[in-house]
């Protein structure tokens, strides 16, 4: 295979693990990336530890005082100019996330693109940083609110979109007046890199280098601090509710911010009316896309007693067509799982689904493909009848397993979609415009996506993204998602040549 885009994305056989602004030799141990589909050494990354932390976030902090000065639409500018640089290396990018994360090259590329849009819609956003203007109950006064420049934001993130929820963030920051410091997962380390060496000449010649801080290393060294750090007042964590929790507590107890983008367990509910050839389709990607590994995956479909044979059957089928291999190979729509702890994972899981009377209708079990990919992490996607309520399947389990519970109505399609801890994601499939309109309505889905007639996975970046319950509550990307990278001000103005109190108070 050739790797001639890893050189032209600046990885190296041994890379520096920070960078505030120019790369830093990090003071920790060795990381070895891995392809996921062959196991094999793709480079290594000398780790940042707690010197390299201090650095990169107090030259963070050094460039947050210059650029929070600049003017929004200005910094849109050079939002600007990175989202071209990131374009221009869109192929060598998407390859690269593919290699070293395992999704399928054109989910790699799809990735990329939404980096792309996200830069775009931060430009048009670095003009419309809008806040109100109220009438003032006192004569001669007026009253505004004002967005300002918040401070480094932290971001931390998974091994399943190891570029674009960086972009989610830091686009936005960008142009909302905040430096970044990402720290990546140690799964994905060459991506943090490829990613920054495509954007930093646009930073570095307007001598903003240190804006898009990077520390790769261990959570003790690296990401603890960052909870506990003044100088961070907001951090946006992806990642397991488990760790999402002490996150927030941790976070909260400075009084500082977050943005959590925690588990989900994402319902797909087909009626009895819908148009299965919308439907199934949707939920192969929903449920095979990935490799089950993104936090919008199809995990639960909630199907029609009626039609749930039918649907189960044309499952099954279509699974059997799924070509599993290399993820760099085109025609491959299953790579690898991240790590072998993911295919155990996902054993355990169906290990409990099967004790509790769960029939796996197909897939499941580990695969072990010829030549160099013997040592890749493969799977084969599972089907399982199971009952929503069992502990098993309240639980996100980040590998491809499709749970398949039947429902009666819409009623017990919303009651079950709603019945688990998490709130992410949900789509429903009808051709009835009452059933929809109730699945989307305040007595419908729970979820901070509630779909009809498209899957659970592949959200556009222009709406909010985000989920309720367990799922923690953040909110990043398009909407009004800018709001959370900066602090509101109101303001209020006296032009008058008397001085009148609020709630028409006399004092003295
Ligand atoms: C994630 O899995 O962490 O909606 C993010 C989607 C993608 C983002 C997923 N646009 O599936």
């Amino acid at each position: 295979m050739t790797t001639n885009f890893l050189k032209e994305l600046g990885i190296e056989g041994t890379n520096p693990g920070a960078y505030d602004g120019r790369w830093i030799e990090g003071s920790g141990t060795l990381l070895e990336s891995r392809n996921p589909a062959t196991g094999e050494v793709i480079a290594r990354v000398r780790q940042a530890g707690r010197p390299e932390y201090d650095r990169v976030v107090a030259a963070a902090h050094e460039a947050f005082l210059r650029w929070r000065a600049v003017p929004a639409p200005k910094r849109g500018e050079i939002v600007r100019r990175m989202g071209d640089a990131i374009r221009h290396k869109k192929d060598p990018l998407g390859r690269l996330i593919a290699l070293e994360m395992g999704k399928i090259l054109q989910e790699g590329w799809g990735e990329v693109q939404e980096a792309i849009d996200m830069a775009d819609f931060a430009v048009g956003q670095s003009r419309m940083l809008y806040g109100l203007s109220m009438h003032s109950e006192r004569p001669g006064h007026a009253m505004r609110e004002q967005w300002h420049p918040l401070g480094t934001v932290g971001v931390i993130t998974a091994f399943n979109f190891p570029m674009a929820v960086w972009a989610w963030n830091s686009m936005l920051a960008y142009i909302c007046g905040d430096p970044c410091v990402w720290k990546p997962s140690g799964h994905t380390p060459l991506c943090a890199i490829g990613l920054t060496n495509v954007v930093r000449p646009v930073l570095e010649a307007e001598g903003f280098g240190a804006l898009a801080g990077l520390l790769i290393g261990p959570s003790s060294q690296v990401g603890q601090p960052m909870l506990e750090d003044a100088r961070v007042p907001l951090v946006s964590f992806t990642g397991s509710t488990a760790v999402g929790r002490t996150v927030a507590a941790q976070v909260a107890q400075r009084f500082g911010r977050t943005i959590l983008e925690l588990g989900g367990n994402n319902g797909l509910a087909i009626l009895d009316d819908a148009d299965l050839d919308l439907a199934l389709p949707a939920v192969l990607f929903g449920s095979v896309g990935t490799a089950g590994q993104r936090c919008t995956t199809t995990r639960r479909l909630l199907v029609h007693e009626k039609i749930a044979d039918e649907v189960e059957r044309r499952l099954v089928k279509a699974y059997g067509g799924i070509r599993i291999g290399d993820p760099m190979v085109e025609g491959t729509l299953c790579g690898p799982l991240v790590t072998p702890e993911a295919v155990q994972d996902m054993q355990n899981a169906l290990a409990k689904v099967k004790a509790l009377g769960g029939e796996v209708l197909c897939g499941g079990e580990k695969v072990t493909l010829p030549g160099a990919l013997a040592g890749g992490n493969f799977v084969r996607p599972a089907i399982v009848r199971a009952k929503n309520e069992w502990p098993i399947v309240q639980e996100e389990t980040f590998a491809p397993i499709l749970y398949v519970i039947r429902i009666k109505d819409v009623d017990d399609a919303i009651a079950k979609n709603n019945g688990v801890p998490q709130g992410l994601s949900s789509a429903i499939f009808t051709r009835d415009v009452r059933a929809a309109e109730r699945w989307t309505s305040a007595v419908g889905s729970d979820c901070g996506i509630a779909n009809v007639n498209i899957g659970t996975s592949g959200a556009e970046i222009g709406g909010a993204f985000g989920g309720e319950k367990e799922t923690g509550g953040g909110r990043e990307a398009g909407s009004d998602c800018w709001k959370a990278y900066m602090r509101r001000q109101t303001s209020t103005t006296n032009w008058s040549n008397a001085l009148p109190l609020a709630q028409g108070i006399q004092f003295g």
